[in-house]
């Protein structure tokens, strides 16, 4: 069976973007495949992190992911930091990466730029995703487009690993999807939709009322010339709303945009499609936030069986690299 893995980190609260580039698509896989899925909070320590609040995040995010339709009884979802082999796996993951590789990684340039504190981990954060990926066999990550490198990177190491030590790991492949890979910021429609990027106008949060992100949509830049077409180089605005509506009524951009004359008119029912999206996850939300003690049973039951094939990857790797067994 194909196995499958993604992560995603606990460094503020859900939005459209990670729904549809990556979430929504889990939901299907973990039907389809033997799929594992983590809430990434060493990642999100790459960031100055207040404690409290990123241990309600993670937990929060879990539920999160449970309320868009994730089920633990099918697949497997767990914390990152919960299973140790994560952080040692990475550390060989340093040791095969080149600081050249990293320094070319975009996500860094980008984030680094806007940090005010800049830790030598969020140079070295691709080496730990590669660590997430290849603990687990996995044949297919599925992410949104802003991921892309990283799982180039994933792939290189992976390749490298196995011709200087041996074969030891599954080289992965990643899976990114059609419409709503790549969602991007209402108000700065040239930035991507993000979780750190400081726009509370220009992102909808997955867990925002209703009411306000109707607002959101109706106040979203567009242009000026009035016309109904998809085109992200010329018309970004527009563009992102196509995207946003196809991604959530099961179409294409182009089939989205066909019939629409005027602006008005794709933004309400932009706005409309988005509140029908969100609205069963809000209400499921409400439901498992009541019972924090399961959700923490549920990532406990998800940290052992994720463990279990993890130790055993991690085994082969410190087995290939020459580290003397214990
Ligand atoms: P940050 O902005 O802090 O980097 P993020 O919003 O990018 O966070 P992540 O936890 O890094 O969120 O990503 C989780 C998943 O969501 C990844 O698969 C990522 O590719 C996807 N994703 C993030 N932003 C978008 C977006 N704007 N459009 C589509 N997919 C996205
Ligand atoms: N780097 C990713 C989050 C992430 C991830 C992973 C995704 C960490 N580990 C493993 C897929 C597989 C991000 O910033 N979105």
């Amino acid at each position: 069976m194909t196995r499958v893995l993604s992560g995603i980190q606990p460094s503020g609260a859900l939005h459209l973007g990670n729904l549809l580039g990556a979430v929504r698509n889990w939901v299907v896989d973990q039907h389809e495949a033997d799929s594992f899925f983590c809430v990434v909070d060493l990642h999100a320590l790459t960031s100055v992190q207040d404690p409290a609040a990123l241990r309600d995040n993670t937990l929060q995010l879990a539920q999160l992911l449970i309320a868009c339709g994730l089920d633990p009884a099918v697949c497997t979802l767990f914390v990152q930091s919960h299973v140790r082999a994560h952080t040692e796996l990475a550390w060989l993951m340093e040791c095969t990466v080149s600081f050249g590789e990293l320094r070319r990684m975009t996500q860094f340039k980008d984030k680094s730029d806007k940090a005010e504190f800049v830790s030598a981990a969020l140079f070295t954060y691709p080496a730990l995703m590669a660590a997430d990926i290849l603990l687990y066999d996995t044949d297919r990550v599925p992410v949104g487009d802003d991921q892309r490198q990283h799982l180039e990177l994933t792939r290189d190491v992976a390749i490298r690993f196995n011709s200087r030590y041996g074969d030891t790991f599954v080289v992965p492949e990643a899976a990114i999807p059609k419409a709503g890979a790549r969602v991007m910021d209402l108000q700065q429609p040239s930035n991507k939709m993000s979780k750190s990027l400081d726009s509370p106008q220009g992102t909808i949060g997955v867990l925002d009322p209703l009411k306000d992100i109707e607002k959101k949509i109706k106040r979203a830049v567009t242009d000026t010339d009035g016309e109904i077409r998809y085109d992200p180089a010329t018309k970004p605005g527009v563009s992102n709303l196509l995207s946003i509506l196809a991604a959530c009524t099961g179409r294409t951009p182009e089939q989205a945009a066909e019939g629409y004359t005027q602006y008005g008119p794709l933004k309400a029912d932009t706005a409309a499609a988005v509140v029908d999206t969100l609205t069963p996850i809000q209400r499921r939300f409400e439901e498992l936030r009541a019972d924090p003690a399961e959700t923490a049973r549920l990532l406990a039951v998800g940290a052992d069986k994720a463990a279990s094939v993890a130790d055993e990857v991690l085994g082969r790797a410190r087995n290939a690299i020459g580290l003397l067994p214990r």
